[in-house]
């Protein structure tokens, strides 16, 4: 299966309504004016970032979206019914690009909207165009037309810390454990294919964590899933970076690959803050792979911390790390 989250879509607003020509035909009065009323305004298309969304799949099923047209006018000055809006719904972290390449719009609160296209204006029935010196007025005004447009959608997940490793690091175990979601665990590689998104709570504040795919070396090649998932990180303010220590390979080889892999996505990931977490140290015999990684981290500046996502050992001080990344006052955005 292909990890989505990018989709090009075609989008239409609705084309006003027309307005009517039309005179007024009563009894006892033999030359009625002008009452041929405007039509409606065309729908909009409009995206709205919704919560609990975390995919654009939907927008590869379906790739074109159209509002509706507003309806024309009729006689006695009647109105043509405004078409309606497309609301679009996208997860929060959508970009919208234009064919160009443009940035339209960036959705990244719930519930915030944007027009793509605007639906058309209505025409003008002819009661509009009635003067002294034209009193029969024979036409009506134009109405607006449809906007039709390609729109690349692109979706960077709106995390504080990116959990990012081999795959079978324990990624899904940990946001599990230190969060309320319920992301998909098994002991082969690449459970994950898209990532999950959890909210941590400490004290009564609260941070967003991102489990990622697993990366493998030649990932920014496009082996295994590739690296296309990590757009998703490039807006956290740190990434913790999970290595098995208890799976026999050398935890400082591992490091380097994953590190490797997230240098060649680049995107400022090379740049982010890194915390260094051994996992599993529940497994017997994983003291020597630890200190060695431990190692590692101290040499390089970068924090360290040893878990079991399993037994709970190390998790909360981990928190507390990923916490003083999530919620120190500097903005990295
Ligand atoms: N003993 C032990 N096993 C663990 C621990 N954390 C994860 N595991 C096991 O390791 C295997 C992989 O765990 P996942 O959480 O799915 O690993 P992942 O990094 O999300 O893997 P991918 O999604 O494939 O990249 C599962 O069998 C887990 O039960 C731990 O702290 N201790
Ligand atoms: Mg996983």
């Amino acid at each position: 299966m292909r990890f989505i989250d990018e989709a090009v879509i075609l989008v239409r607003s609705g084309s006003g309504g027309k307005g009517c020509v039309s005179f007024r035909r009563e009894k006892f009065v033999p030359k009625g004016g002008p009452d041929g009323g405007d039509g409606g305004r065309g729908g909009d298309v409009v995206f709205q970032a919704e919560l609990g969304l975390n995919t654009l799949l939907d927008y590869h099923f379906k790739r074109k979206h159209t509002a509706q047209d507003g309806a024309p006018g009729e006689g006695r000055r009647m109105s043509g019914r405004g078409g309606l809006d497309l609301v679009l719904k996208v997860p929060v972290g959508t970009l919208i690009f234009d064919e160009n390449g443009v940035v339209l719009g960036d959705l990244v609160a719930p519930g915030q909207q944007y027009v793509v296209c605007q639906g058309g204006h209505p025409g003008k029935g002819n009661q509009n165009f009635a003067l002294p010196w034209r009193q029969a007025p024979d036409f009506a005004s134009p109405p607006g037309p449809a906007v039709e447009m390609t729109v690349r959608l692109e979706l960077k997940l709106l995390a504080d810390i990116g959990l990012v490793g081999l795959p079978n690091a324990g990624k899904s175990t940990m946001i599990n454990r230190i969060s309320a979601a319920k992301a998909k665990v098994a002991d082969y590689p690449f459970t994950t294919i898209i990532p999950n998104l959890g909210m941590v709570q400490v004290g009564d504040r609260s941070f967003v964590v991102a489990d990622m795919p697993g990366l493998i070396e030649g990932a920014a090649e496009g082996v295994g899933l590739g690296i296309q998932f990590l757009r998703h990180c490039e807006r956290t303010r740190a990434l913790a970076h999970l290595v098995d220590v208890s799976s026999g390979l050398d935890p400082v080889e591992s490091f380097r690959v994953v590190e490797g892999e997230l240098a060649s996505h680049g995107g400022g990931l090379e740049s982010k803050p890194v915390v260094v977490v051994a996992t599993k140290i529940d497994m017997p015999d994983t003291q020597d792979a630890t200190d060695a990684l431990k190692a590692l981290a101290l040499s390089r500046g970068l924090k360290f911390h040893a878990v079991s996502a399993r037994t709970g050992e190390g998790i909360e001080a981990l928190v507390w790390t990923l916490a003083g990344l999530a919620l120190s006052p500097v903005d990295p955005l």
